[in-house]
């Protein structure tokens, strides 16, 4: 019987875990380095903005079964959740993974299972993890069982995806992947699907490649619209009214810390194969570029222009700016010389000064909305515009009505539509 687990790292994946565990039964102690998180989480409090996650988070640590600690505990199973940056040469930096396993290595006893959770470059689990665990003198396979066992759950949807996703349970034996699904079986409401440790690192990293190359084949279409002159957004709808045809969204680029990092970690093991992976990931970080241009182009003649930025966060209705495209965006602007004005209802900490509404509007030549907050639908374009120099508006996301914008006197342009 699985009773205690050890959660280790506590941000957007480990904290939703602890959380859904601990109210599920298990006796968790949630695991993070930073003393700040360790504090916030005793209290019942939440330091990162996902729905539904602090009224969980205190139920779970009302019932006692959610302690947040500093270093790890005995315990039955240890689930790793730590990030996984990318280099600036473009390969997984596997510091935190590898002082995870390290800090586990003390505690491990015979009958253990550990979960890696975290993604990393097909191999990891095998021939990164693995040795370090058998560091505390128990063998793999006969002594403690390990396995790979991706996320899947999309920011903004965690709490429900954490349950009703699929999983799939990489195990470095078929034991462990047994063992694995004795933890996730009482939480999740999807299928438990198990496979081989290197096959699951594999899946995860195919899933979101997926997802980034669909949408590099977006931007390159809308590229190809603009250049034509016809409106990228009625072909993608239109085209979509096939059968077998699913075009994903263009925009001002792919951010967060998945889609615009995972892909890499295929190129790393593969650079000879992972050509077209590896093209779509840079055109992809094109397109803040792509959005400078047009946005030169409408402020052209206008001496010292200003820029409002509506949006930061990576996407729609998060708090998350890791990776986000507005930040090579906004560096593309400062570097024109042009003065930037930010606002973005969700974020707090960002590496630009992020200010009110009226002030990032004020004298302003052009908006341009980056990040599809649901906020941004009910913006008033009569207000604004009365506090802007010239009235024009760049929706990158297709999420304003530029029929108001523009009936309230704004010159307005889509991405991916022709002027
Ligand atoms: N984006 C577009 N066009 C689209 C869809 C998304 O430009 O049509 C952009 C978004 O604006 C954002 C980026 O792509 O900048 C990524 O957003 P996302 O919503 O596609 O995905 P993430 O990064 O929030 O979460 C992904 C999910 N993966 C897949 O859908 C295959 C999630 O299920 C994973 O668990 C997550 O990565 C992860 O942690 O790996």
């Amino acid at each position: 019987m699985m009773r205690k687990v050890c959660v280790m790292g506590l941000g957007y994946i480990g904290l939703p875990t602890a959380a859904v565990l601990a109210t599920h039964g298990f006796q968790v102690i949630g695991v993070d380095t930073n003393p700040n998180t360790v504090d916030t989480i005793n209290k019942g409090e939440v330091h990162i903005e996902e729905p539904g996650l602090r009224t969980l988070v205190q139920a779970a640590s009302k019932s006692g079964n959610l302690v947040a600690c500093g270093e790890p505990k005995p315990a039955d199973a240890f689930v790793i959740c730590v990030p996984t940056p990318l280099s600036p040469q473009k390969r997984a930096d596997l510091s935190y993974v590898i002082a995870a396993a390290e800090a586990i290595v003390p505690y491990l006893r015979p009958g253990n299972l550990v979960i890696l959770e975290s993604t990393v470059p097909p191999g990891t689990t095998v021939k990164v993890v693995l040795p370090i665990l058998e560091r505390s003198g128990l063998k793999a396979e006969a002594e403690f069982h390990l396995a790979y066992c991706p996320e899947r759950v999309l920011p903004g949807n965690i709490l429900n995806e954490i349950i009703k996703n699929d999983r799939v349970l990489g195990g470095v034996t078929p034991q462990a992947a047994e063992r694995a699904k004795a933890l996730y079986e009482p939480f999740v409401e999807g299928n438990l699907y198990l496979a081989d440790a290197t096959t699951a690192e594999v899946v995860k990293l195919a899933e979101n490649t997926f997802r980034d190359v669909n949408i590099a084949l977006a931007n390159e279409l809308a590229s190809i619209c603009t250049a034509l002159g016809v409106d990228v957004w009625e072909v993608i709808e239109l085209a979509n009214r096939h059968p077998r045809v699913n075009f994903l969204n263009p925009g001002p680029g792919v951010g967060g810390h998945c889609l615009s990092v995972d892909p890499w970690f295929l190129v790393e093991v593969a650079p000879q194969e992972a050509r077209l992976i590896r093209v779509s990931r840079e055109t992809n970080d094109g397109q803040p570029k792509k959005v400078v241009e047009v946005i030169r182009e409408m402020v052209k003649g206008i001496e010292r222009p200003k820029v409002t930025v509506l949006g930061v966060a990576y996407k729609g209705n998060v708090d998350d700016t890791r990776e986000s495209p507005a930040i090579a965006l906004i560096e593309l602007l400062k570097e024109l010389n042009y003065a930037v004005g930010i606002y973005d209802p969700h974020v707090r900490g960002f590496c630009y000064e992020i200010s009110g509404l009226e002030e990032a509007f004020k004298n302003s030549d052009c908006a341009v909305l980056v990040t599809d907050h649901d906020e941004f639908k009910y913006l008033s374009p009569e207000q604004l515009g009365s506090l802007m120099r010239t009235r024009q508006v760049l929706d990158t996301r297709r999420c304003l009505s530029l029929d108001r914008w523009e009936a309230a006197g704004f010159r307005v342009r889509l991405l991916g539509k022709g002027a």
